[in-house]
């Protein structure tokens, strides 16, 4: 055997070994249904073209906002998750070495819990269940579940792909990574149970972040932009958007500029909060119908 020959045997016999090796994690950990390819992205002109996209809907209802009220937010939390339990604004936070959960005061800003995550992960969405929060991490693969009050770490669990927006209903806990699906775990054992793909009449609908479950709903912010689509968690179809155009600050007078990125329900309001990674604000928002 040529010296040629043998090196293409041995990276023949690694590729062999590493595609045994990663069937088998994924089968371990009872993923084998969880789509490890980022197949469902939406496709690029169809982002570039979406508000124009959007605006057009004749099939779905489309909401505008309406202001109702704004609230201090840290210019230093780059905002991965955004949730409101029991009158308190939650946030996780992102970047390697700056990421965070957070309990805080919603009207003064206030922090009332803190916790850092370690240097190596990038904080991600978060969803309270049961006493429980869960926080997701970009690319580890990694997610935590803290004690809700003490902030405590409880257990951890594992995922396949990016872990991106999280959000809960009342049985389930439901994660977006990045793609046109909705990937949905029992959350006491962080069970993977089904996936729904999004779509809409044209077609699949990718780059699903921030996620919030709000009356039956999935919102869910599409990256990158300031639109937000309201998804039926059952079938994965799309049922509205809403158009947040202009509720970002201009970008100049952001401190970093950085895109919209929490959707948190305010049930004694029946409002929304909106804000984004590093905001200088949060907003209290109602929808309302376009025409
Ligand atoms: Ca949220």
């Amino acid at each position: 055997m040529t010296d040629h020959i043998w090196e293409m045997y041995k990276i023949l016999i690694r590729l062999c070994k590493l595609t045994i090796a990663g069937l088998l994690v994924t089968s371990l950990l009872g993923f084998t249904d969880f789509n490890l390819e980022p197949l469902d992205k939406t496709p690029k002109p169809f982002r570039q073209n979406l508000r124009r996209y959007v605006l057009s809907q004749k099939n779905v209802p489309v909401y505008s906002y309406k202001t109702i009220n704004r609230y201090k937010h840290n210019t230093d939390y780059f905002t991965q998750g955004l949730l409101i339990d029991n009158g308190y604004i939650y946030e996780g936070t992102g970047l390697y070495g700056h990421s965070k959960l957070l309990k805080m005061d919603l009207t003064s800003g206030q922090v009332i819990k803190e916790r850092n995550l370690e240097r190596k992960y990038f904080g991600e969405g978060i969803a309270i269940f049961n006493n429980h929060i869960h926080q997701l991490t970009l690319k580890s693969n990694i997610g935590f579940i803290y004690d809700k009050n003490s902030f405590i770490l409880k257990k951890s669990f594992r995922y396949p792909t990016q872990g991106w927006g999280l959000t809960s209903d009342i049985k389930t806990l439901i994660m977006s990574n990045g793609s046109a699906s909705l990937f949905f775990f029992k959350p006491e054992a962080m069970e993977f149970e089904r996936r729904v793909l999004v779509t809409d009449a044209v077609g699949k609908v990718g780059y699903l972040n921030e996620l919030e479950y709000i009356n039956g709903d999935v919102y869910a912010n599409v990256w990158l932009t300031d639109l937000i689509a309201r998804i039926s968690p059952e079938t994965g179809k799309i049922t509205g958007w809403i158009d947040l155009k202009g509720i970002n600050p201009p970008l100049l007078k952001l401190k970093r500029s950085h895109v919209l990125n929490g959707i948190a329900y305010n049930k004694k309001n029946k409002t929304i909060i909106i804000t984004g990674k590093c905001w200088p604000w949060l907003y209290e928002i109602e929808l309302i119908p376009m025409e």
